[in-house]
């Protein structure tokens, strides 16, 4: 069979009788997701970079910044000559500056498939070449990354492998209370490709087996419909407040678990006194969270009452942490569920991202794949990877992070492929502005977007559709063969032959490609990873797999349970911590000494919030989108189907509306101190006054003139500063808006979706 994957999931593709490629939902997917059909199209759209392009000012001014990035034309050049230029650019860099002068921390999805893993080309090109300075950790869980080894003594990726599955949580859980709800929009895609959606039917079996749910979030549409789950609108960003306030009742009461919390966990006693407020600080009391949650008291104790009555599940999801200090609700919901004294059970415990993506709760035995060879950084500096802009604008600079005091590099050549930072990043005002300074950007970029209008040299990058490819996520059961289902679309490369281009320019082609070619990779990835673990599981032959197109891991025996052994055996199974137990309290992050992170959970007043409004009086939430992944596919018919007047939507409650005379389907601006912002109007009463909801992802579409971004990107709006300076993560989710009907004269078209006019 033909396949293609991708992070969304995986399709049958065809060539019908026009040559043009045809893709299907994969039979054996009981939930496919829609909007990957929208690739096919996509990948032979007129946005598609057709060649190789240079930036005419950079051109004329060759490593030279000149202040234009974003507003200037492009010139089409042959690929001999983008390589030359590129090649140039790199070892003049190095040569006058050093390898930590070039930034290739890259980050982003990119496409899945194991070998053309964007990020994994760079790497190997960079280190052949001497190294680059890189960034560490991810847009999704920054903050989480930096906590959880110190207070569960696990990374963030083996915590999530090890979450108890659905499974187990259908026999014996009673109650999940979902704090940021389990959207299933967001479990349609998952890092590294996706083979059969199960979450949905993860969650239904857990429902169906009687499972109570509590959405307590500002969005009603966190909650699938059919759990039926009891709304609780609560302030964003204010959770911890209110998981303090439970664990205030259950101090009151006594009716916490001692025993658990002996054996388990070190540092109650400390964060007891400060839940009573016997710590120079007001008591957690439920009164004193219901002013800040906006929550009614007695809703609080009818909460308290459930979860110390049922076998409950805490439940986190990432949004959350991606806010002004997020390590503190993912520090107290741990703390709570601790409480609770169900950690190590399939009864309750805590989960963090089920239904963010796909894989978490799914039943599968991790295994570590074969990846693409990569070699080893001799660079060793780099950056939290949401300090991308700070690191331009403060070369030099000094910067906390996990307890140590690290420096920005000075970068002068910005290298990136498989990621859109003017997608991803905080503050795109700020960032556009310190993109400016480096000599020289290039990018590796498939469509016309922001990313690639933002560079000065342009390589055309392809599609999955293009190339053949595995698809091997270490946290999916299904393996895939993707197959090329077109040939490169008009002068289009994959990323491997981009950088097989500039490695001979550079003099080390044969240690790049190692004298492999596409295909001799793959089989080189398979059959790797087959013989390390063909003691368990028996593997067909790369070519019995290749024809049927792809391989099921076997089910696992047993279901996982997070902290089984632990609960069983501390002694002999010991977390990973100083203590070997939960730390509730850390003394390693109190020796820190921060002033935005102390050493038990704590509520901290976020930077903007609902709770202290002047100007702005909305609280922006820019979650995931339903229709595309982040701003892959934007440009796609789902997606673009979806767009109000071409602008994308924006949900307004309609009291708030009311208030701004706004009508349904009108064009709005969202606006604060950071930017202006156009988008459609959805009234909607999902939403809980006082908040607003315009997913990210829209391409950036500024008009620098008039200081407006035209077409409905949040990034706009939001700020870019870290969690805390304990993990200094992203904070998108920490942001408040004013939102006015736009006057017909501030109404401008959305322009990134013509195709530019390049200087032939
Ligand atoms: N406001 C706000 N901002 C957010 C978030 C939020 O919740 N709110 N979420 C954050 C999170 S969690 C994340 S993970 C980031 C995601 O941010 P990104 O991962 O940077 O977003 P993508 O749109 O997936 O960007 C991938 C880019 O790679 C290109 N691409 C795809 N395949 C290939 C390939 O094979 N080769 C090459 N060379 N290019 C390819 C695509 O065209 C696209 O431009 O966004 C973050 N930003
Ligand atoms: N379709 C689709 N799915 C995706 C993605 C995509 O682009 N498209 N992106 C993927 C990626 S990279 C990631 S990291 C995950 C992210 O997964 P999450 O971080 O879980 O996703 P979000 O959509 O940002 O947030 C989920 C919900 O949390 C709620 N929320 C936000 N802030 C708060 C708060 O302070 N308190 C409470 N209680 N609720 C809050 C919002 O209403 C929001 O809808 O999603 C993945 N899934
Ligand atoms: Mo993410």
């Amino acid at each position: 069979m033909n396949f293609v994957s991708s992070h969304w999931g995986t399709y049958n593709f065809s060539v019908d009788k026009n040559k043009k490629i045809q893709l299907d939902n994969w039979g054996l997917d009981s939930s496919p997701t829609e909007f990957g059909l929208g690739l096919a199209d996509a990948a032979i759209d007129n946005l598609r970079i057709t060649q190789p392009h240079v930036r005419k000012g950079w051109l004329n001014n060759i490593g030279k910044s000149d202040g234009k990035r974003g507003q200037d034309e492009f010139i089409p050049v042959s690929w001999d000559e983008a390589f030359e230029l590129a090649s140039k650019e790199l070892l003049k860099t190095k040569n006058v500056y050093g390898n930590s002068a070039i930034y290739a921390g890259s980050y982003g999805w990119a496409s899945a498939g194991r070998f053309h893993h964007a990020k994994s080309q760079v790497n190997r090109f960079f280190n052949l070449f001497g190294g680059f300075s890189s960034s560490f950790q991810s847009y999704s869980y920054a903050a989480a990354q930096t906590l959880l080894p110190h207070i569960i003594g696990l990374d963030l990726y083996t915590t999530l492998e090890e979450h108890t599955t659905w499974n187990a949580l259908s026999e014996e859980c009673e109650l999940i209370l979902m704090f940021g709800g389990m959207p299933l929009k967001n479990s349609k895609v998952s890092a590294g490709g996706v083979g059969k959606h199960v979450t949905k039917l993860g969650i239904k079996k857990c429902f169906d087996k009687g499972v109570e749910f509590i959405n307590i979030s500002p969005l009603i549409d966190d909650a699938p419909k059919f759990l039926k789950a009891q709304q609780v609108p609560i302030r964003p960003n204010t959770d911890t407040a209110l998981m303090l306030a439970l664990a205030h009742i259950l101090i009151k009461n006594q009716s916490y678990d001692k025993g658990f919390i002996e054996k388990y966990t070190v540092g109650f006693d400390s964060f007891s006194d400060y839940v009573q407020g016997k710590k120079n600080n007001q008591e957690c009391s439920p009164e004193w969270a219901s002013k800040i949650t906006n929550i009614p008291v007695k809703t609080i104790y009818e909460l308290a009452n459930k979860i110390i009555t049922k076998k409950t599940m805490i439940s986190l999801s990432w949004s959350l942490q991606r806010a002004s200090r997020g390590e503190q609700p993912l520090w107290m919901g741990i703390t709570l569920a601790a409480m609770l004294g169900q950690i190590g059970t399939a009864s309750g415990g805590f989960g963090f991202g089920y239904s963010s993506v796909n894989s978490t709760g799914d039943s599968f035995d991790k295994i570590p794949w074969q990846s693409l060879p990569q070699g080893k950084n001799k660079i060793k500096d780099f950056i939290p990877v949401a300090r991308v802009t700070d690191m331009l604008e403060n070369p030099g600079g000094e910067f906390d992070y996990d307890g140590k005091k690290l420096t920005y590099p000075d970068i002068k050549l910005i290298y990136w492929a498989g990621g859109n930072p003017f997608h991803h990043h905080q503050d795109l005002n700020r960032l556009t502005k310190a993109w400016q300074k480096p000599n020289t950007i290039i990018v590796n970029e498939i469509w016309w977007n922001s990313q690639a209008r933002h560079a000065d040299i342009i390589f055309p990058a392809n599609t999955a559709l293009e190339r053949n490819d595995l698809m091997l996520n270490p946290r999916d059961p299904t393996v895939v063969a993707n197959k090329k289902a077109m040939k490169s679309y008009k002068n289009s490369k994959t990323d491997f032959e981009i950088f097989s281009g500039l490695s001979k320019k550079l003099g080390f082609l044969e240690s790049f490609t190692e004298d492999k070619s596409e295909l001799d990779w793959i089989k080189f990835i398979w059959n790797n990873s087959s013989k390390a673990h063909q003691k368990n599981i028996s593997f067909p032959s790369f070519e019995e797999f290749w024809e049927k197109g792809y391989f099921e891991l076997p089910a696992p025996k047993i279901e996982k349970i997070m902290f089984n052994d632990f609960r069983k055996d501390p002694i002999n199974f010991p977390l990973n911590t100083p203590s070997g137990k939960i730390e509730i309290s850390s003394e390693t992050i109190s020796n820190f000494q921060l002033s935005d992170c102390f050493s038990h959970p704590y509520w901290f007043e976020p930077y903007e919030w609902l709770g202290n409004i002047d100007e702005y009086p909305l609280h922006l939430i820019s979650n995931q989108p339903t229709h595309r992944l982040h701003s892959q596919l934007d440009n796609a018919a789902n997606s673009q189907n979806s767009k109000i007047k071409g602008k994308e939507p924006v949900m307004i409650n309609p009291s708030d509306a009311l208030e701004r005379d706004i009508q349904d389907g009108d064009i709005v601006m969202l606006f604060n101190k950071r930017g202006r912002v156009l988008a459609g109007a959805n009234i909607s009463d999902s939403v809980m006054p006082g908040v607003v909801v315009l997913s990210t992802g829209a391409w950036f579409d500024p008009d620098y003139a008039l200081n407006l971004e035209r077409h409905g990107n949040p990034n706009v709006l939001t700020k870019d500063v870290g969690t805390s300076s304990l993990s200094q993560g992203p904070t998108c989710h920490t942001t408040l808006v004013q939102v006015k009907k736009a006057k017909r004269e501030e109404i401008v078209d959305v322009n990134i979706f013509k195709t530019p006019e390049t200087l032939n």
